[in-house]
């Protein structure tokens, strides 16, 4: 495909805004998540000055939180971190659903890019092989996606 005229995104977090919000609900797994964005957000030319992390109680209210967010217009992007374990809920579908569908309607609404880290999985197992291991790190992967959609969007 040469010729063609391509807008990319770089990997440089230099100078960007960031706010993790992160679930206290399987906090074991999580906090390995938290622990990939903020490495990946730093080894990419960010600041751990330019990132804020809000605690909040489980996935279901992530949504409500990102909106506030994305909202007081001072983050360049959002980035949602948690685990929904489907052996440890009846409900796993609708917390799933719920915050799937919200934080894309927050970063819709808001045209602010939203990582979407959550780890929506069977068993612990699955969960802990996403956070750091087997299967890599869902919040390295989404801390890297935020930041390639915040530099494609600010040349559109
Ligand atoms: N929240 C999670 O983030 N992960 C889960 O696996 C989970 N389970 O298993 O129920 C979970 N439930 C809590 C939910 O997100 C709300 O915090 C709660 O229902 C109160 O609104």
């Amino acid at each position: 495909m040469m010729h063609l005229k391509t807008i990319e995104g770089q990997f440089d977090a230099k100078g960007l805004k960031f706010a993790i919000i992160a679930t206290r609900f399987n906090d074991f797994v999580v906090d390995r998540l938290v622990g990939g964005a903020v490495d990946y957000i730093s080894r990419t030319g960010g600041s751990k000055e330019d990132i804020t992390l809000v605690r909040l109680p489980g996935a279901f209210e992530m949504p409500v939180v990102a909106k506030k967010l994305a909202a007081s217009g001072k983050y360049d992007g959002i980035i949602a971190l948690g685990a929904v374990i489907r052996g440890s809920t009846p409900h796993f579908d609708f917390v799933a659903n719920e915050a799937t569908k919200g934080l894309a309607q927050v970063s819709l609404e808001h045209g602010v890019p939203v990582g979407f880290g959550l780890l929506t999985t069977d068993n612990l197992e699955q969960a802990i092989e996403r956070a750091g291991s087997k299967a890599g790190n869902k919040g390295v992967e989404a801390a890297s996606a935020v930041l390639e959609t915040i530099r494609v969007l600010e040349q559109l």
